[in-house]
């Protein structure tokens, strides 16, 4: 089996159970989500061997953080728990001004995961890896969790692992599009999978789409992939000279967070399974589509059968009702 190491900050979600101004909310819910996690528990529940490094506080929050990933099989053993520092957590604000759009408000500053740091990494962590998982939040969120986040890289490529980098930029955590462009650029160089979106290379080089590709493939070297999520657009995958696109599945969106990273997911689970590229971005788009039609980043993600049956569904007709 396929063993898949990711490494990020998880939060605790607090999800209004209404849409609409944050102002007039009063019942949240409590989720957990983060999105390499997010991306980890999407693979992990397509049959993938997971595992995942950060650091959590060690009251309540912590345990909810550790027992949801054990609750979903993910390994959880090199989980650093801190004394000292608390759970980060955000509040989400589901279509409010703009219909189905989503916002968040983070109290992640000073939390555990930013001081994770390359001291806390384990070399067993990293035996017999097939495959390293980290985004752009995680250098975004300090210059030590930066600092561990490219040495766990080296680490990986020590041990012969694909390092798999979404740029996932946080305009609230990097402030400006200078600073994206210098934290971001070396995991950009050093992966050989590279996710990224329409709005992330916008932000980076700022020309036309096409644009945009051409001067993300100049840097670094020849990737093994570039994915190319493009929100309504749907997605497109350059592989050498060959390039693969897909359309999305028409669903009522509920709440578009967490459907990035469970097309991560399941288009790394399917190609590592051994399913072709076309193959894998029709999963990746049903598990994005399954995604945004429920609340909360880790609940909608789903196992293989889940996404037979909505692809049955969708393709017969009876997804219809949903178009
Ligand atoms: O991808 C969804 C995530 O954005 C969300 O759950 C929280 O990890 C998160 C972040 O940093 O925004």
């Amino acid at each position: 089996m396929k063993k898949v190491l990711g490494m990020g900050e998880i939060m605790i979600q607090m999800n209004p159970t209404e849409k609409g101004s944050l102002v007039y909310q009063n019942l949240f819910e409590r989720h957990v989500a983060g999105s390499e996690a997010n991306t980890i528990i999407q693979m992990q529940k397509l049959d993938i061997n997971t595992n995942f490094i950060t650091a959590v506080g060690s009251k309540e929050f912590g345990k909810i953080i550790l027992s949801t990933l054990m609750a979903e099989g993910v390994g959880v053993k090199d989980i650093k728990i801190d004394e000292e520092h608390p759970t980060g957590l955000y509040v989400v604000q589901r279509s409010y001004p703009f219909p189905d759009k989503t916002s968040v408000i983070y109290y992640r500053k000073g939390a555990a995961a930013s001081f994770f740091s390359k001291d806390d990494l384990k070399e067993e962590s990293f035996a017999d890896l097939d495959m390293f998982l980290v985004s752009g939040i995680t250098p975004a969120l300090s210059d030590i969790a930066r600092s561990a986040a490219l040495k766990a890289i080296e680490m990986a490529k020590k041990n012969g692992a694909k390092v798999v980098f979404d740029t996932n930029i946080r305009i609230n955590l990097l402030k400006t599009k200078e600073k994206a462009y210098e934290c971001l650029l070396p995991f950009i160089e050093k992966s050989d999978i590279l996710f990224t979106g329409k709005g992330d290379l916008n932000l980076l080089f700022g020309k036309t789409f096409e644009e945009n590709v051409a001067a993300i493939k100049k840097i670094g070297k020849d990737k093994e992939m570039y994915v190319f999520k493009l929100g309504g657009e749907g997605a497109m995958i350059i592989q050498g000279d060959k390039e693969y696109r897909r359309g999305t599945f028409k669903v009522p969106v509920i709440d578009e967070l967490g459907a990035g990273d469970s097309f991560d997911g399941a288009l790394l689970a399917s190609l590592l399974i051994g399913k072709s590229i076309d193959e894998s971005l029709k999963y990746a788009s049903a598990a994005g589509a399954i995604t945004v039609s429920l609340k909360g980043d880790i609940e909608p993600l789903p196992g293989w059968k889940d996404l037979e049956l909505f692809l049955e569904l969708y393709e017969s007709g009876e997804g219809k009702l949903l178009r």
